[in-house]
């Protein structure tokens, strides 16, 4: 269905209040996904925060310099990253002044548009894409959530009529392996796994095998360590990894999904800055996401970073995963 923050139309052909309007009169609330629901209601704390703030200084009759100044502090202080908020702000600004937009009601919507456009991934997910078989190396360091998120995406992927195969490639812990069966066994997917601390890349390499295989399976996810004896190792195992899924698989791993803590707002960007090109991140799943009234820090992922966010975790149960929507996204943040 139409909505005013899906899609590049000009502004002059709606409003708010139409907006609204055409909510009711297509009840919308009942259209919405659990996804949406999920995302927007993760966004709470967040929501509660500064952002509201934002709100209410669109209240105000008219358009003046202050807003835009006093914008620009909230969007700050809302962990946005001060070169982000200072870019969004001059964005929407210029907007508003090119377009000759008077109303504060339709210089917050234009707010709310240039939000959606620094979340909007410009490829989809080469996960959804139809191949023989998908390979996703889930990567982040200790801690993050990898090892929830591989289960709830095992879960969500194999609902959809999927054949999941999930590789136990964090070799480092002894534990981590039994944690992920634990995890295979609630989604009810098949668990590849060797011994503690043997190869990853070995175990990667059974587990491709066998899912092209004996399990004829769909969707392998990949689980790995968030830490080994120094950083440079655990470059280069990943850096392995990539090769051997290239070798055995055209054009894997597809997908590098990198796992971000959103409680740590703008922390999880410098880490993931760490993890750089060796790993080949493709897209980032942010956890969390309930927890934190961080949310903000979202907004600069994909300028800092290039790449967009793909999932949201939004609790520690096995269907607490939502696809990132940004229109979703930006009205949980801002409410409607
Ligand atoms: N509230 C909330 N908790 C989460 C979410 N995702 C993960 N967690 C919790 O975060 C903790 C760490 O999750 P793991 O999946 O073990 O993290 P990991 O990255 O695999 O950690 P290592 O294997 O040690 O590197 C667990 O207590 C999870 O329940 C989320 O979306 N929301
Ligand atoms: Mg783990």
């Amino acid at each position: 269905m139409w909505h005013p923050l899906r899609g590049a139309r000009p502004l002059q052909r709606y409003t708010e209040a139409t907006s609204t309007v055409l909510r009711r009169l297509f009840g919308r609330d009942e259209t919405r996904t659990q996804d949406e629901v999920k995302l927007e209601q993760s966004l709470e704390k967040t929501r509660s925060g500064f952002f509201r703030r934002i709100g209410s200084l669109f209240q105000a009759n008219e358009i003046t310099p202050e807003l835009w100044d006093e914008l620009e502090e909230t969007l700050i202080r809302a962990d946005v990253g001060v070169d982000t908020a200072l870019d969004l702000v001059e964005r929407t600004r210029n907007r508003v002044e090119r377009e000759g937009i008077k109303s504060t009601q339709d210089a917050y919507l234009v707010l709310k548009q240039e939000m959606v456009g620094l979340l909007q991934a410009e490829e989809p997910l080469a996960m959804d894409q139809p191949r023989l078989l998908t390979v996703v190396l889930v990567v982040g360091v200790n801690g993050s959530g990898k090892t929830t998120t591989i289960g709830k995406l095992a879960h969500r992927y194999r609902q959809m009529g999927k054949k999941v195969v999930v590789a136990a490639a964090d070799t480092f812990r002894a534990a981590a392996i039994d944690q992920l069966r634990v995890w295979a066994e609630r989604a009810g997917v098949d668990l590849i796994a060797q011994a503690p601390g043997s190869d990853p890349a070995a175990v990667l390499y059974d587990a491709i095998r066998a899912s092209q295989e004996s399990r004829r399976a769909d969707l392998l996810l990949v689980d790995t360590a968030g830490r080994l004896q120094t950083k440079y190792n655990l470059m280069q195992e990943l850096e392995k990894m990539r090769r051997v899924a290239g070798r055995l698989v055209h054009r894997a791993p597809h997908e590098v999904l990198l796992v971000l803590d959103a409680s740590t707002g703008q922390n999880a960007i410098l880490q993931a800055k760490g993890f750089g090109q060796a790993a080949g991140v493709t897209g980032i799943v942010l956890t969390k996401l309930d927890g934190t009234a961080k949310g903000g820090a979202v907004l600069n992922i994909k300028k800092e970073l290039g790449v967009p966010v793909r999932f949201v975790g939004t609790g520690e149960g096995i269907d607490d995963l939502a696809e990132f929507d940004p229109v979703a996204f930006v009205e949980g943040l801002l409410g409607e």
